[in-house]
């Protein structure tokens, strides 16, 4: 599609998208009036910048339903995703919405060139995660076959693979490293699979671990972005290019503002990423400030595709972590250990990545009056901490007890985390 038609389009969906969430939701209704805008100073797709940003504070102070522009009735699914504390962000779609996504995943399917004769094994979570059920219904929509085995068990996983014939395997980088590792080490190799296409993402990754995954599972390996706020995985996929990730952006507008100022940086220029969900109306997001820092570049690619193309997720401007494939936020872990009376509220969180997985440990002090030399006790209350972590979170912490008064104490920002990982 030309850029004026493009454009056109999505000024005709902006329009369309800011009068049904006036209408409908008494958040974006309090906002706009907030801000002395009406939907009738929406013209063009230029004018989105008269809107006021979203933010994730938003649908935490909104939580559960709050953002919602229909009734509950015609939201079909719920999905969430870590909240920057103990509730997670919670996102509804309506039948609609969720045609409008499965189209966005096939689109990527289609550009990383998978066809209905695949089969397509995916190692993503189902459940609230957005990667499993997201991607499922993408490989349906290309009446490609689903193998929906979800995460973990990784010797079953090959074994499928091998049994199946899989043909695309979808996880997280990191952990597609280690099923290559296991791969390589069981008798079954990579050239006793079918398997020609990765499709990885969830969290960032390295061209040199692109290299790695092509060269010992023998396949084509891409990257394929997304965020629960702005619906899952595939708003933006790489083509057999690989150099750059598509937008599907009469779906997902994308905008890039300089996170201080707020203002849109010069085109080409690095920023933080910004959303507006021109076709979602169970809970629209209106520039969504996604916190994600990367470039936009318009130029058009050899495939052929008019679609912008944003770069490498180079970082964020919050401190999010992204840990096997799971959004945690420092002050999560803060928050939970204000819940219990043993532990003091200082951390450190350690993260380093162990043959291709993860490590995640949190160094913490016990007050003195409940510190004893007695093992058992301590043992519980490692073991009370890290299930609660585990249960808010989703995914389990190495606790490590350390002396009183040993982790830094600081009036300003201390520091809280160590990131040993070369990403
Ligand atoms: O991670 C959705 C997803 C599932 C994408 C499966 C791709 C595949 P959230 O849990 O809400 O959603 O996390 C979104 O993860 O803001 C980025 O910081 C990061 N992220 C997602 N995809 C990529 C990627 C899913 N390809 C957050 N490269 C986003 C780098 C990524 N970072």
């Amino acid at each position: 599609m030309s850029r004026d038609r493009m454009s056109a389009l999505q000024g005709e969906k902006l329009r369309r998208l800011v009068s049904h969430a006036y209408s409908n939701s008494p958040f974006y209704k309090r906002k706009f009036d907030q801000a002395g805008i009406t939907p009738n100073d929406i013209r063009s797709i230029e004018d989105i910048t008269k809107l006021p940003f979203t933010v994730k504070q938003d649908l935490r102070d909104n939580y559960p339903f709050g953002i919602m522009a229909v009734p509950m009735s015609d939201i079909l699914r719920l999905h969430a995703s870590s909240g920057t504390t103990g509730k997670p962000i919670v996102v509804g779609y309506t039948e609609h919405d969720l045609a409008c996504w499965a189209e966005a995943v096939a689109r990527c399917l289609t550009a990383f060139g998978l066809k209905k004769s695949d089969l397509i094994q995916i190692s993503y979570g189902y459940g609230m995660f957005t990667g499993g059920l997201g991607l499922h219904a993408g490989v349906q929509a290309i009446g490609a076959t689903v193998i929906p085995i979800s995460s973990g068990n990784t010797q079953k996983q090959i074994q499928l693979m091998s049994d199946f014939g899989t043909t695309a395997f979808a996880s997280t980088p990191s952990y597609a490293m280690y099923v290559a590792e296991q791969i390589l080490a069981s008798s079954i190799g990579s050239e006793g699979l079918k398997l020609r296409i990765g499709i990885f993402g969830a969290e960032p990754w390295t061209e040199n671990m692109r290299h790695e995954l092509e060269n010992k599972l023998n396949i084509k390996a891409y990257d394929i972005y997304g965020l629960t706020e702005i619906s899952g995985p595939g708003v933006g996929g790489e083509c057999e290019y690989q150099n750059g990730i598509h937008i599907w952006e009469d779906l997902f507008y994308p905008e890039i503002i300089d996170p201080v100022t707020l203002e849109p940086v010069p085109h080409g220029c690095k920023g933080e990423l910004v959303f507006t969900t021109l076709d979602k109306f169970g809970m629209p997001m209106i520039r969504y400030r996604t916190r994600d820092l990367t470039s936009l570049d318009y130029s058009i690619c050899p495939c052929g595709r008019t679609a912008v193309r944003m770069g490498k997720i180079l970082g964020r401007t919050d401190d999010m972590l992204i840990i096997r494939g799971v959004n945690v936020f420092p002050s999560q872990i803060e928050a939970i250990l204000l819940e219990f009376p043993e532990y003091e509220p200082y951390f450190l969180i350690e993260i380093d990545r162990i043959n291709n997985t993860d490590t995640f440990e949190i160094k913490v002090e016990v007050k003195p009056e409940f510190y004893t030399d007695r093992i058992n006790q301590l043992v519980r209350i490692k073991h009370d901490l890290a299930s609660r972590i585990q249960s808010v979170i989703g995914i389990h912490p190495e606790i490590r007890i350390v002396q009183p008064n040993t982790i830094e104490r600081s009036e300003n920002k201390s520091k809280r985390v160590i990131d040993h990982r070369k990403l």
